[in-house]
């Protein structure tokens, strides 16, 4: 039967893709293409190219059935995928025929691309490095499924309005979504609430059984992912909530019809929207709700697999590897215990052996705000018997502990999994600790600070069970498809075996670096993509600005820790000695600026403000504006990242030291021949140590430095008092220069900085100024210039998130790609 299922796939001539896309306008869409709009195009090309990925799904299905293959079950609140189509098409290696297709058709490729929208089922770099590690996994030909949530809202739409951030909903699915294929059939009960009861078995052992107050029901909506060029598809497999009975029948019987839907509604409530928050956390109930629904029906679908495979619980941990993507799905440790022991009846030593094998646990920041933890009274009203099991699974570990080092009562109180310091809290990054047997950090630094700080006893405990796993991102999605010059530029010196050997192949380019013809089409290629990203920026906000300036971009969610406003005062700084007349060493730049803040982020928003306010200032300032410019790009996404990387010169990851876990943003723009302003923070160093230092602008303090500043007492107002040119610039946004004389509207940020700046803004000022000044001073010499960005992309292959894949494969997942 396989067999001949793969051969009934469709080709991949011009003329068959023609016919396949007015095939699926009939049949599909239901139109005449005289009445066609845009969209309508855009739905016909997308269900051809789905159609080319399908024959291969059901190949690689088979490989999901192959009981000797291990399968790597990534779980994760966010999976951030990006337009679909146009990485649909390069990974099948149809770019070329779908494009002459389409001209036959009439139709503009680009146009149609641009149809597409966006899943933002992710708030930023964790959930976008879910989506390049499924593109990883595939092209390296591991069995993978990515399981999630299938929100039906995503990140808010971000606007702009009078400089401040507006949010809307975003209706991602109101068009409609080609990718998905539901599989009504694979669905799973998920309980919540209620209470627990003993009871005893036939053999008179004590069990316990979970009385749920409700119980609601996961679906399965599938959405392949191709490999490059590989024929391998795999899984991406989102759960969408539903009610177990549409209706409650007896309500309805009585006449009560709001009473019967009302299951229905808050069935379908759990995965109905994204929380809205980068690092920081909420502790909502729905929150957890949430964690618990995707994670419950992902482990029993994991179970089906084993038993479709012919496999057994005991063969668990090597049918399946369970990658827990941060704290937020750590509940599955529970659960899996749950199943094993009060469903399947297991031992409980076996199951946590079990558990334990099968686990293993990212993190993916350090900042306190964002370790999750639950009130230990929403806990138990939401997983009553969940609670119990980690009770019983802290008890068991404390008392290992208190073996292990006796009398050591702080140790048991700092490493216990339920935080007992005032209210009690469940703290998830212990439990995913201790019942995962591989714990990663996501750059050197991080995974050092992780050992040192945050997860120093565990570390001490068990210190081979800590590994780090740099991050990486996708070569093909990132250079490939969204900087085609660049890429072909690239592959016509050293061929095109870079997109999946960037580690071994993109070093090549190095020996091009001093070659002034390729030193110019180099800088011709950039110089086209800061004009269409100039072009881009007029034609949909009406924005001037200059693509022979230079283009200094920061482009990430809008954070305190990642310091948007140092950049804004960098800027006033400019602004100030422009108006002063010493314009000397000034070269000509464009600021660009792109980020969302959580909604009820106020300071994030007010940064946002800000630098619109700036922004405005100057637009409106010709004395000024002859030198830079400030524009805020609004809703920066996927989408709106591929107009954005390819067009950079300067890179600004200016983080405090130590805050930043890894960030995958340096590693795009570098890749795309972006140099990187940076401090001594994440993946930066990571760059700079691949790049080179003289190739890279490093300033400001380091993690040990911040640390100590702050141990020994920080005072941000005698920084501010004794830097003369500080001053004027804090005192300008004070004085109401950019808010039309309000002397107000700054001031919650102004105070946050003169007060405590708990990410050390004023301290790393100046650094970073006369960092600015030296990067000014190496763009005016042009060819220097190209020469180091051709070295920062040679250098850059360790990033491929390909690397990172194979780093877990080998030392966490002890699976070997295809
Ligand atoms: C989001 C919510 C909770 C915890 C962490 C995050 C998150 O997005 N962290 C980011 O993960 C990226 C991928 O590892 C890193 O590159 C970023 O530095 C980190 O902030």
């Amino acid at each position: 039967m396989s067999t001949d299922v793969m051969h009934i796939g469709p080709g991949n001539s011009v003329a068959e893709l023609k016919e396949s896309i007015l095939g699926h306008f009939c049949f599909d869409v239901g139109k005449s293409p005289e009445y066609a709009t845009l969209h309508d195009w855009y739905m016909a090309v997308a269900y051809s190219v789905r159609e080319r990925m399908m024959e291969h799904w059901v190949s690689s299905l088979e490989r999901i059935r192959d009981k000797h293959q291990k399968i790597v079950g990534y779980l994760s609140a966010e999976f951030l995928m990006g337009p679909h189509l146009g990485n649909a098409i390069i990974n099948l290696g149809i770019e070329q025929q779908i494009k002459e297709a389409a001209e036959q058709l009439n139709i503009n490729l680009d146009e149609i691309l641009q149809q597409e929208e966006e899943p933002g089922l992710g708030n930023g770099g964790l959930g976008r490095l879910a989506a390049c590690y499924l593109d990883s996994l595939t092209t390296l030909k591991v069995p993978a499924i990515g399981y999630g949530i299938r929100y039906e809202f995503g990140i808010f739409d971000q606007m702009i309005r009078d400089g401040w951030q507006v949010e809307i909903t975003d209706k991602w699915l109101r068009n409609g979504n080609p990718w998905e294929i539901v599989k009504p059939e694979l669905n799973y009960g998920v309980k919540l609430g209620g209470k627990t009861q003993g009871y005893t078995d036939e053999k008179g052992g004590y069990r316990v059984k979970w009385i749920p107050e409700y119980e609601i029901r996961g679906v399965a909506y599938d959405t392949p992912v191709p490999g490059y060029k590989n024929e391998t598809i795999n899984l991406l497999r989102l759960w969408k909530s539903e009610a177990t009975e549409s209706f409650d029948f007896q309500a309805f019987d009585k006449g009560d019809y709001y009473g019967a839907v009302h299951e229905k509604v808050f069935s379908e409530t759990i995965s109905k929207v994204l929380y809205p928050n980068d690092v920081s956390e909420a502790g909502k109930k729905l929150r957890l709700s949430q964690q618990y629904f995707f994670v419950s029906c992902s482990l029993q679908d994991a179970l089906r697999i084993l038993e479709l495979r012919g496999l057994s619980l005991d063969d668990l941990p090597d049918a399946v590897t369970f990658q827990l993507n941060d704290t937020h799905p750590s509940i599955a440790i529970a659960e899996l215990m749950r199943l094993l022991v009060d469903e399947y009846m297991v031992d409980w030593d076996k199951a946590w052996e079990c558990t334990r094998k099968t686990f293993a646990y990212t993190n993916h920041t350090l900042l306190p705000e964002a370790l999750e933890k639950w009130s230990l009274p929403l806990f138990a009203h939401i997983l009553p018997r969940h609670l119990e099991i980690i009770y019983e699974i802290n008890s068991r570990f404390l008392s290992d502990i208190r073996n292990k080092y006796p009398g050591d009562d702080d140790r048991i109180r700092r490493m216990s999994i339920i935080d007992e310091q005032g209210s009690k809290y469940v703290r998830m990054a212990h439990l995913a600790t201790i019942g995962s047997h591989a714990v990663n950090g996501v750059s050197a630094l991080h995974t050092e600070l992780l050992k040192q700080d945050v997860l120093h006893d565990f570390y001490e405990l068990q210190p081979d069970a800590f590994f780090n796993v740099t991050n990486g991102v996708t070569p093909r999605r990132w250079i490939k498809l969204y900087n085609p010059r660049l890429a072909s530029l690239i592959s016509d010196r050293i061929g095109e075996r870079w997109i999946t050997h960037l580690e071994t192949d993109l070093i090549n380019l190095q020996s091009f670096a001093d070659d002034l013809s390729f030193q110019q089409a180099w800088r011709d290629v950039k110089k086209q993509n800061k004009t269409d990203l100039a072009h881009l920026l007029k034609q949909r906000f009406g924005m001037n600005i200059n693509p022979d300036s230079l283009f200094d971009i920061q482009v990430k969610r809008i954070h305190e820790y990642k310091r948007q406003h140092l950049n804004a005062l960098h800027i006033i700084h400019l602004y100030n000695r422009i108006k002063q007349k010493r314009t000397d060493g000034i070269t000509p730049r464009t600021f660009i600026f792109g980020g969302k803040a959580a909604p009820a982020y106020y300071l994030a928003k007010l940064i946002i403000k800000l630098i619109n306010a700036i922004g405005e200032t100057i637009d409106n300032d010709p004395e000024v504006n002859q030198f830079i410019r400030v524009v805020f790009f609004p809703d920066f996404n996927v989408k709106n990242g591929a107009h954005v990387y390819k067009a950079a010169d300067l890179s600004e990851q200016i983080s405090t030291a130590g805050k930043e876990a890894s960030g995958t943003g340096n590693m795009k723009f570098s890749m795309n021949g972006a140099l990187t302003i940076g401090t001594y923070d994440g993946a930066n160093i990571e760059i700079m140590e691949c790049v080179g230092e003289d190739n890279f602008f490093l300033f400001g303090l380091d993690a040990a430095e911040v640390k100590a500043i702050k141990q020994n007492g920080y005072h941000p107002y005698d920084v501010y008092n004794n830097n003369n040119d500080l001053k004027e610039v804090i005192d300008l946004i004070q004085s109401g220069a950019f808010s039309k004389g309000d002397t107000n509207i700054f001031k919650p940020l102004i105070n946050s900085l003169l007060g405590d700046d708990p990410y050390l803004v004023l301290q790393d000022y100046q650094a970073y100024v006369d960092c600015q000044q030296r990067v000014s001073a190496a763009y005016n010499n042009e060819q220097a210039w190209t020469k180091m960005s051709i070295l920062n992309v040679a250098r850059m292959g360790k990033f491929s998130s390909d690397r990172s894949i194979r780093d877990y494969c080998e030392n966490i997942w002890h699976v070997t790609p295809g």
